[in-house]
C-alpha cells in the first residue's frame, strides 16, 4: 500500500509568518505533526510520503504513486483541502480525513471516503483493521482521550526540516480551564495528558539526531496545566538533556498564572524556553468574567507580564475583541494595554464563535450566528452578532491593528520589552542564515522601507542598550514587517 500523507495551505495570516521567514530562507513555520504521528500509526510495511503543500507542490506523479490519500488541517486550510479533495477524487484516491476541521464538520466534504476523527491513537487502529477486511466504514469517532504516553514517535524522516524555521512537539494536551469560546476542553479534556519525560526525550533525540540543532515548539494547550510534573520530572529530565546541546530553544503556550511560580519560570528558562505565548484576551474585567476567563480575572495582568519577560521568558499575547460586555473604550484600553506590557508579538482576534464551544451555543440560542467562521479569527472578520455597532466593532479592531503596528509604536514594544528581558547567556545560536537575515533586513527594513529611520534607531538602541539581545531585536523587527504586510 502506498500512503500519500497531505497537509494543505494555510493562508496568508499572522500565524504563516509568511513574510517573515523569507529574510531566513524558509517556506513554513513548523511541519505538519498530526500527519506525521499518523504516518507512525500506519503498517510498518506500508510505503508512505507526505506532501505539505505549504512547503512543496502536490505534484500528479504523487497522485499517481499512491493507493490511498490521508489529509488533515484546520478549518483555515479549508479552501486549499476542498482542492486537493477534489485533486485525489478526480484520480480515483480513496480519500481518508482526519484532524481538527474534519473532527469539527464533515458536510462540506461529501467526497471524503472515510472520516477518521479525534485522535488518530484511538480511531485509526480500528479503520486500519475494517479496511484490512474489506469493511472500512464511512465515520470513525470516539468520546473517549487517549493516554498520550502511548503516542508513537513521529516520522520526522518524512519531511524536509531545512524548509522550516522550527520543529514542533507535543508534551501534553488538554487545559484545566475552560473559556467559553475555546474549543480545546471539548476536543482535549480538562485533564493535561502529559507524555512520559522519557518518550519526550526520545522524541527530542530522535530530532537532535536527525541533525535539528534550533527552535522548537511545544504545541501544548496549557504547558503549566500540571505544575507539580513539570518541576519534578520534566522540566529536570529537559535541563539534564539540553546540557551541551545550546541551539535548542523551546516556546509553548501557557496561561498567565505562569508569572505567581517563580520556580517554574526559572526552571523553564534553565530547560531552553526562551518564549510563551499567553491567552490575555482583554483588560476588561467584565469580558473576562462573560467569558469565563476566570484565571486572568482581578489581577495586574501588565506586571505579570513584566515578571515573566524579567524572569527570561518573551511574552507573545492572545487578545480578543468583539465581547458584548466591551464598550468603545475597549480599543483604547487593549492598545495601552499591549503597548505598555511590551508584547511585541501581539495577535489581535475578533470573537468568532466556534461549533462545539460553549460560545457557538449560547449565540445559537440568542439567534446571533451568522455563516460558518472563516477559522481565523485574526482575519478581521467574525460570524457574531456583536452586541455593539458592527460597523463600530470593525473599525475598532482595525486602529487596534494598525495602530500596535504601525512602525513606531511596534518599534517602541521592542524597547520596552528589550529593556526588561533578562537574556540568558549563550541563548542565541546563529547560523549563516540568520546572518544572511540581517543584511537582508539592512536591505527591507534599513533602505526600502518609508520608515527606516525607526529601524536605524532601533539598530543604534540595541548595540549600545541591549547588545547581546541585538539579533533578537533584528528578529523582531522582521516580524513587524511580516505583521504589516499581512494586517495591510
Ligand atoms: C501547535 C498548534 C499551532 C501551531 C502550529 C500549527 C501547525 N504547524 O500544525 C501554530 C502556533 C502555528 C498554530 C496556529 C494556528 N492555530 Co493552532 N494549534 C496548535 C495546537 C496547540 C497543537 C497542534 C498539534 O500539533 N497537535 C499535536 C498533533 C499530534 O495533534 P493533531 O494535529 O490534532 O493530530 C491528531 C488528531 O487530530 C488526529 N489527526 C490529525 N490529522 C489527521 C489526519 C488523519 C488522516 C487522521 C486519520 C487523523 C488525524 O490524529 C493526531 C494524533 O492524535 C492545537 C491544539 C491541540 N491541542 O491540538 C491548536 C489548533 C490546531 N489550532 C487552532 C487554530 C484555530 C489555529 C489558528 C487559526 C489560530 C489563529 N487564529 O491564527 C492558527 C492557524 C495556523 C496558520 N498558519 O495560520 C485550532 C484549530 C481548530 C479548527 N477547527 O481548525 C486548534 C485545535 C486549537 C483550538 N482553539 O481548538 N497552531
Ligand atoms: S486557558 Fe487557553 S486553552 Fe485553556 S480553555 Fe482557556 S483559552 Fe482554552
Amino acid at each position: 500500500m502506498n500512503a500519500l500523507l497531505i497537509y494543505p495551505e494555510f493562508p496568508d495570516t499572522f500565524w504563516s509568518f509568511k513574510y517573515a521567514l523569507r529574510f531566513i530562507r524558509k517556506r513554513a513555520f513548523s511541519p505538519p505533526l498530526g500527519l506525521l504521528t499518523v504516518a507512525a500509526m500506519l503498517p510498518k510495511k506500508w510505503e508512505k510520503r507526505l506532501v505539505d503543500v505549504n512547503v512543496a507542490k502536490l505534484t500528479d506523479k504523487d497522485l499517481a504513486w499512491a493507493d490511498v490519500a490521508f489529509i488533515s488541517g484546520m478549518t483555515i486550510q479549508r479552501d486549499s483541502a476542498q482542492e486537493i479533495i477534489a485533486r485525489c477524487k478526480d484520480v480515483g484516491l480513496r480519500i481518508v480525513a482526519g484532524g481538527p476541521m474534519f473532527t469539527i464538520e464533515q458536510e462540506p466534504f461529501p467526497e471524503v471516503d472515510h472520516f477518521v476523527l479525534n485522535e488518530g491513537e484511538l480511531t485509526l487502529p480500528e479503520f486500519l483493521a475494517d479496511l484490512a477486511e474489506g469493511t472500512a466504514k464511512r465515520i470513525y469517532t470516539t468520546k473517549e482521550l487517549v493516554d498520550i504516553r502511548k503516542s508513537p514517535v513521529p516520522l520526522w524522516h518524512l519531511i524536509d526540516m531545512r524548509q522550516y524555521a522550527s520543529m514542533i512537539v507535543q508534551f501534553s494536551r488538554g487545559c484545566p480551564f475552560n473559556c467559553e469560546f475555546c474549543s480545546v476542553t471539548e476536543l482535549f479534556g480538562h485533564r493535561t495528558r502529559f507524555k512520559e519525560s522519557d518518550q519526550i526525550i526520545a522524541e527530542l533525540d530522535g530530532l537532535y539526531e536527525l541533525g535539528w540543532h534550533g527552535p522548537v515548539f511545544s504545541g501544548d494547550d496549557n504547558f503549566i496545566g500540571n505544575k507539580r510534573y513539570l518541576k519534578d520530572e520534566l522540566l529536570p529530565a529537559l535541563i539534564e538533556w539540553r546540557k551541551g546541546k545550546e541551539g535548542v530553544q523551546f516556546a509553548t503556550e501557557v496561561s498567565i498564572n505562569l508569572a505567581d511560580d517563580d520556580q517554574l519560570m526559572r526552571m523553564m528558562v534553565q530547560a531552553g524556553f526562551t518564549t510563551v505565548f499567553v491567552g490575555i484576551e482583554t483588560p476588561d474585567e467584565a469580558s473576562l468574567a462573560e467569558c469565563g476567563k476566570s484565571l486572568n480575572t482581578d489581577r495586574d495582568m501588565i506586571a505579570d507580564v513584566k515578571r515573566i519577560q524579567q524572569a527570561g521568558l518573551q511574552v507573545q499575547g492572545g487578545f480578543i475583541v468583539g465581547f458584548d460586555h466591551d464598550t468603545p473604550e475597549t480599543f483604547q484600553r487593549q492598545i495601552d494595554f499591549i503597548q505598555e506590557s511590551g508584547i511585541v508579538t501581539a495577535m489581535i482576534g475578533l470573537l468568532q464563535a466556534i461549533p462545539g464551544t460553549r460560545l457557538f451555543g449560547r449565540l445559537r440560542m440568542e439567534g446571533r450566528l451568522l455563516e460558518e467562521g472563516s477559522g481565523d479569527n485574526a482575519d478581521g472578520t467574525t460570524n457574531i452578532v456583536p452586541s455593539m455597532d458592527a460597523e463600530m466593532l470593525r473599525a475598532g479592531y482595525r486602529r487596534i491593528v494598525q495602530t500596535i503596528y504601525a512602525p513606531a509604536t511596534h518599534y517602541e514594544r521592542i524597547k520596552t520589552f528589550l529593556s526588561r528581558y533578562k537574556l540568558e547567556r549563550n541563548r542565541t545560536h546563529l547560523d549563516v542564515q540568520h546572518i544572511l537575515a540581517f543584511f537582508r533586513s539592512i536591505y527591507h527594513l534599513g533602505i526600502l522601507d518609508r520608515n527606516r529611520i525607526q529601524y536605524w534607531k532601533l539598530l543604534v538602541w540595541a548595540a549600545f542598550r541591549r547588545p547581546k539581545a541585538f539579533p533578537l531585536a533584528v528578529t523582531l523587527a522582521i516580524y513587524g514587517y511580516h505583521f504589516r504586510k499581512s494586517f495591510g
